[in-house]
């Protein structure tokens, strides 16, 4: 089966931010599942280049159009890089192989008399790229419910499009077609709009040069939204190119509400008037809005640059969070602190923690080697039938556009292997030589939990599965999505390791709260300025800063004196919480390639799941001492003042065993 996907194209008026992001992740997460499943995939983005607004912002740097838009361009190249977009082509629609497909077409369509020449008398609105009667206009302004800007007269000579001629046909089609413009409530939208009436489309402009020129009136440059729409075609070289015989028409077109008016009436009235078949759906998903609500968008200023996001939380986060937030037939809210909460919460607390905790037991107990299972008990029985279950409704999901929905259900599968480590309780089965059978059992299933978990979300976090595959020492031809809900997949015998955490947690406590914004504490080396505005920076200054109440520092000590102490970096491999004390956690620390139990009075400030995988600083020659009848060989050390507590930990990439002097 081939499957044909496209973005929008962009204008690369300036960078692209994150609501840009969304819709080119959406597209990329349906593109791999559909590589997945075998489909021959075609994935087109790019940029839209040939708009007036942007010669007005070229004007407004005094740069060249043309070196302007070729500057932003690498910007968006960039940012798809970075967030692991697998388009296949790239169009930009100053090439040469788009510009000669519209010059073809608009005079196909003036030969044929769906184009004619009149003279345009009405209001235009740059930044919507839009022409709008006078009676459109909203006390004289664009009525884009998003926009509201100042729109301009305009009296010019122009070329039409017959819109009009068409509009029963559409109609007829959009009737017969439900899946044709998605969801449901935009198709509705779109009917109303058409029922109101279409008017010949003005596709012409003759008062500035940047664009593609009429082939036989050069005078003319197309209108922008002509242009734009035929990129669809024009990438995969119309009118006789093989692309175009193998790919078109596009199974979906995925956009933003705001633009899907376009989709759904001028480019199927071009294909009509083209006579050629139209695209299999139209899906318009909804904005991400700030936490104040406003359309998070270029010209607002509200954007936050996406390339430092990506490089302090990663792809694999940042796409997460943006398919994870945005529902169906609504808005999204964006807010880096909501993208913390989740990165803790749903990664690194659900699905890292599960794969670190369970890889780490089977280092513990079988020295990394997978186990040969034993006989299926009820909970096996049951994590495979949900995994089934799982699979049929991610693909569900998916085939409606819909990956909120389908990591939803991911996520459901991930909490029930958590529940599995709790049930199955693998670290009481490992103290009694008669359960031998059934630990190799449940350790067995946590490594095939892990490559169904691997398998589901590699369409959506694509960096992830190499992560995985390398703990489980297998290549990534391992991830085959029809072996999502089948089970003994793995071989016995298999040399798995822990590897790194794979969502390290983000301390949220290093944020401190002004207003509505979030600023990074300026100790963690992160970017201060995330929005923050003048007027804050100085409230924060002129906040005064409480006395604070100082240990008195020790009498000196000698430099031999201090070497006597031996301090070392600890892996911890596996901590709980020590019954009946709400202070003292057990922890289970790799050191010098032996494993010590280490009782420390954290609890209160640490969830066991927040220190397994950290590396710490050990006080590795303190004579061992009983705390609550368990013998705790060594310290580790914590900052503390008042009732803040932060153990140290190492970040570098140090082994459990380094010195630390
Ligand atoms: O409209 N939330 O380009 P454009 C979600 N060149 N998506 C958002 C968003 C937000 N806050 N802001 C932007 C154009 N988008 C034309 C398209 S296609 C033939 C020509 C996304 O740069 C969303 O997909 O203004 C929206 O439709 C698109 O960017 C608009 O991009």
């Amino acid at each position: 089966m081939k499957y044909y996907i496209t973005t929008p194209i962009f204008y690369p008026n300036s960078s692209p931010h994150i609501g840009t992001a969304y819709t080119t992740v959406a597209a990329d997460a349906l593109a791999r599942y559909h590589r997945l499943l075998g489909d021959e995939v075609y994935f087109l983005t790019g940029t839209d280049e040939n708009a007036q607004k942007i010669v007005r912002t070229a004007e407004a740097h005094n740069i060249d159009p043309k070196v302007y838009v070729d500057g932003v361009v690498k910007r968006f190249k960039e940012l798809w890089e970075a967030l692991d977009i697998s388009n296949d082509d790239f169009i930009r629609t100053t090439e040469e192989r788009h510009q000669k497909v519209v010059q073809q077409i608009f005079t196909k369509l003036y030969e044929q008399g769906d184009i004619y020449k009149s003279e345009y008398s009405g209001w235009y609105c740059t930044p919507c790229e839009t022409f709008w009667m006078e009676n459109k206009l909203l006390e004289g302004k664009c009525p884009n419910a998003d926009c509201g800007r100042e729109v301009e007269l305009l009296k010019e000579e122009s070329y039409f499009f017959r819109l009009s001629k068409y509009q029963d046909t559409l109609l007829k089609f959009i009737n017969e077609h439900p899946e044709f413009i998605q969801p449901s409530s935009r198709r509705n939208e779109m009917l109303r709009f058409i029922e109101g009436g279409l008017e010949d489309l003005c596709v012409s402009r003759t008062t500035f040069q940047w664009g593609i020129k009429v082939p036989f009136d050069p005078h003319h440059v197309v209108y922008v939204w002509l242009d734009a729409l035929i990129n669809y075609i024009s990438a995969l070289g119309y009118p006789d190119g093989e692309k175009y015989k193998r790919y078109w028409p596009a199974d979906v077109h995925i956009m933003g509400k705001d633009i899907v008016r376009f989709h759904a009436v001028i480019w199927p009235i071009i294909l009509l008037a083209l006579d050629i078949p139209l695209p299999k759906v139209i899906y318009g998903h909804g904005w991400y809005l700030t936490k104040e609500g406003g359309k998070i968008s270029k010209s607002r200023g509200n954007v936050q640059d996406s390339f430092e996001l990506i490089q302090r939380y990663g792809s694999d986060a940042i796409r997460y969070f943006l398919l994870r937030e945005m529902q169906v037939g609504s808005d999204g809210t964006y807010s880096e602190d909501n993208v913390v909460e989740r990165l803790n919460s749903d990664l690194a607390n659900d699905f890292g923690n599960f794969v670190s905790r369970s890889l780490a037991m089977v280092v513990k107990y079988r020295g990394g080697i997978v186990p040969r299972p034993g006989q299926d008990g009820a909970q096996e029985q049951e994590l495979k039938e949900l995994s089934h279950e799982i699979k049929n409704a991610v693909e569900k999901s998916l085939d409606a556009f819909d990956p909120a929905r389908a990591l939803e259900e991911i996520w459901r599968f991930v909490a029930r292997c958590n529940k599995y480590v709790d049930e199955t309780a693998p670290w009481s089965l490992a103290k009694h030589e008669e359960q031998r059978e059934r630990l190799d059992t449940v350790l067995y299933t946590f490594v095939e939990c892990i490559r169904v978990m691997a398998v589901l979300t590699a369409p959506f976090m694509p960096g992830l599965p190499s992560r995985i595959c390398k703990s489980l020492g297998v290549d990534e031809g391992f991830i085959r999505w029809e072996e999502a809900d089948q089970w003994g997949i793995l071989e016995p015998g298999m040399q798995v390791q822990k590897g790194e955490p794979l969502f390290p947690r983000i301390d949220i406590s290093q944020y401190m709260t002004v207003g509505e914004t979030k600023i990074v504490n300026q100790s963690q080396n992160i970017d201060q300025n995330i929005n923050q505005t003048q007027a804050q920076k100085e409230t924060i200054e002129a906040e005064p800063t409480p006395a604070l109440e100082f240990e008195p520092i020790k009498a000196e000590i000698s430099m031999d004196e201090f070497a006597k102490l031996d301090l070392r970096v600890a892996k911890i491999l596996s901590a709980e919480k020590v019954a009946k004390t709400d202070k003292l956690m057990k922890l289970e620390v790799e050191v010098a390639g032996v494993v010590r139990t280490v009782v420390s009075g954290i609890a209160k400030h640490y969830a066991p799941e927040d220190l397994v995988n950290q590396y710490v600083v050990l006080v590795a020659n303190l004579k061992p001492a009983k705390l609550r009848g368990i013998m705790s060989q060594g310290m580790i050390l914590a900052a503390s003042q008042g009732d803040v507590l932060e153990v140290l930990m190492v970040n570098k990439d140090l082994p459990g065993g380094a010195r630390v002097k």
